[in-house]
């Protein structure tokens, strides 16, 4: 028959970076596996509950009358009792814990008791929390539990973003351990809900994309060694801002859209999940950005864990992630929360926008 045969080779993320591990020679290649290993159990558990809330909303749309009895059972039923969609009011009338920060706090317990970290920051969680004693590890993890999460009730694309630094020699771990230059972090990431799961990942030598296999629950690499075309035909902003874009993100998008020299204009692409638009930067190619602008000062996107994970794994496929007048890795921050302009993408595209800026100054 031409039945195919199920692979008895898989090659699972832990797999991979273990691997990746032992070809550098790490003395403790384990560690930063365990790591991991805490971010994609939380990956999974974020993936289930998304997919639960959206089943939820699916029928809350198909019979908008049943009442609350109804739903209420409907919700037992899926048991997403304690889920609660945007915004809700549960029996007793207290809001019930909203996804997001149902995430945030899967992630600091996965990642506290992996007994790997020293500090995590969270885009939740106003402080910084520094890792006890009897817990503490050699890493620090900064991470965005649900980006784009008021685009869940929609059903569109979310997904956790993170990076990871060492703690630096001598330190038992501070806000000084990652208020470093996003260059100096070790690995880099972000696992995109969608019709599937899929966790894209870099610990410095060059991208692999893993996809969620649910009867598994293991995730598969689906996309090894993602590379960034050169150039691409997408350009992905909010033009909605354009009354308060500056001069050189002006002039760049006039240049893509009526181009001179008898070439086609670019596709505009923006879904508003930073995740998602990234994700299909690195596949597609093309320029993905969120200028600062007269409304936005410092732009909308925090560095630490949204600009630094995306700039690294665009470096690490090839392509380029400026502020338009500097590298984002080379920035060092001074606020864990600090926001920053961010354009990435292609080679040759970034470098187009870049040459607007030079134009400006
Ligand atoms: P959030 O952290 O409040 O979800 O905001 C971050 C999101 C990004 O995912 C996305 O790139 C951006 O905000 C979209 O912003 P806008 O709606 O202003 O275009
Ligand atoms: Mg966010």
């Amino acid at each position: 028959t031409t039945e195919e045969q199920p692979s008895t080779d898989l090659a699972t993320l832990t797999r991979e970076v273990l691997a990746e591990q032992f070809r550098l020679g790490a003395a403790v290649a384990g560690d930063l596996t365990l790591l991991l290993n805490a971010i994609q159990v939380t990956s999974k558990f974020i993936a289930t509950n998304v997919r639960k809330a959206r089943l939820i909303n699916l029928w809350v749309m198909l019979f908008p009358v049943v009442d609350n009895f109804t739903q209420t059972l409907l919700k037992l039923f899926l048991k997403i009792k304690s889920i609660g969609l945007a915004g809700e009011t549960n029996a007793t009338g207290d809001e019930q814990k909203k996804l997001d920060v149902l995430s945030n706090d899967i992630m600091v317990n996965a990642l506290r008791s992996s007994g790997k970290t020293a500090v995590l920051v969270s885009e939740e969680l106003e402080e910084a929390i520094i890792i006890e004693d009897r817990l503490k590890g050699k890493y620090c993890v900064v991470f965005d539990p649900l980006d784009g999460s008021s685009n869940i009730d929609a059903g569109v694309n979310i997904g956790t973003i993170f990076g990871i630094y060492r703690i630096q020699e001598g330190s038992a771990g501070s806000i000084s351990d990652v208020l470093r230059p996003g260059s100096e972090m070790v690995a880099a990431g972000y696992t995109m809900y969608g019709s599937s799961a899929n966790l894209v990942l870099t610990t410095g030598h060059g991208v692999n994309g893993y996809t969620l296999d649910n009867a598994l629950g293991e995730f598969i690499l689906t996309h090894p060694n993602i590379k960034i075309p050169p150039r691409g035909k997408i350009y992905s902003f909010n033009e909605g801002n354009s009354l308060y874009f500056h001069e050189p993100v002006k002039r760049y998008l006039e240049s893509i859209k009526y181009p001179s020299n008898g070439k086609s204009p670019y596709s505009s692409r923006y879904i508003g999940s930073m995740v998602a638009d990234v994700h299909r930067t690195l596949l597609y190619g093309g320029i993905f950005g969120y200028p600062d602008d007269k409304k936005s000062k410092k732009g909308k996107l925090r560095l630490l864990y949204e600009a630094f994970p995306m700039a690294f794994l665009t470096e690490q496929a090839g392509g380029i992630a400026t502020t338009g007048r500097k590298r984002i890795l080379n920035i060092t921050p001074t606020d864990i929360h600090e926001r920053t302009a961010v354009f990435l993408g292609s080679k040759e595209d970034v470098q187009d926008l870049i040459k607007f800026y030079e134009e400006e100054d």
